[in-house]
């Protein structure tokens, strides 16, 4: 039901809704307000379930978004920015891609609830907080991007955050693919949680760690990197090319420490560098 710009999905019938909310390409949506209340279900074959082009629009999923066959959500921005906001009751779903935002503008994508299929964020200074569960990967593509990954957290695909200045905080949960920051002056900051591998690429890359874990590789790529730790447990560490900086006065690296130039080490378990 839609009264000025605001669109409400309650449980009522006809549930579940079968066509497309929002105007996609034919749009420009802009300042949009739609809620999908618990219990009210949008299924939607050849076409996104909520699909808007615009700026300004914020998405409340607390019921469940079905494409059978294109991306559950689009969103086209080339400018300024959208939200989703999908809560723990609340379901996104499709075959391949859960997500597409096209366009330059950004979606910050806020997620207690439950993902199947890949989201694709695209160009755009995107926001990814996940505080529940995604079955598959995410790609924050172009810009200067930030994912927070908070306690009960799951991506179990990979997290690639591209190219630009992108920021990553590891406040808890879990990323079971692999973790790439791309080119660009990145950061990343862990405090708990777990990652498989963390590959920060070229640029000045940082990285902060005071506590979870990286199982497998943390590589900071080509650039003059700066690396310090004082807790947690890393499964090896390779700085790359360029004149590094290594701090460690707490934690644990399990393997192999590399390409470290200035290191300062006040540990029990690091290992000395080569
Ligand atoms: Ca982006
Ligand atoms: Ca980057
Ligand atoms: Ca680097």
């Amino acid at each position: 039901m839609t009264t000025g710009t605001t669109t409400v999905c309650d449980a009522t019938v006809p549930n579940p809704w079968t066509s497309t909310v929002g105007s996609g390409d034919g749009g420009p949506d802009d300042g949009r307000t739609v809620e999908v209340q618990s219990g009210a279900g949008v299924v939607v074959g050849n076409a996104s379930a909520v699909s808007f082009a615009g700026v300004g629009n914020v998405l409340s999923n607390s019921g469940s978004l079905t494409a059978t066959n294109a991306a559950a959500i689009g969103f086209n921005n080339s400018t300024g920015r959208n939200r989703v906001v999908n809560t723990g009751t609340g379901v996104i779903q499709a075959d391949g891609t859960a997500i597409a935002a096209t366009g330059g503008g950004a979606l910050d994508f806020i997620n207690a609830g439950l993902v199947t299929g890949n989201v694709v964020l695209g160009a755009g200074d995107d926001l990814l907080d996940l505080s529940g569960r995604i079955d598959g990967s995410v790609d924050q593509g172009a810009g200067n991007d930030t994912a927070i990954l908070r306690a009960g957290g799951t991506l179990t695909g990979a997290l690639a955050q591209g190219a630009g200045n992108d920021r990553l905080e590891v406040q808890g949960g879990v990323v079971n693919g692999a973790t790439t920051q791309g080119a660009g002056e990145d950061t990343a900051v862990l405090s708990a949680g777990t990652l498989a591998s963390l590959d920060q690429g070229d640029g000045v890359d940082s990285l902060q760690i005071s506590g979870g874990s990286v199982t497998g590789t943390v590589q900071q790529g080509n650039g003059t990197d700066n690396f310090l730790m004082t807790d947690g447990t890393l499964g090896a560490l390779l700085q790359g090319d360029n004149y590094d900086s290594f701090r460690m006065t707490g934690g644990r690296i399990i393997g192999a420490f590399e390409d470290g130039d200035y290191a300062s080490v006040r540990s029990r378990t690091a290992t000395t560098p080569r």
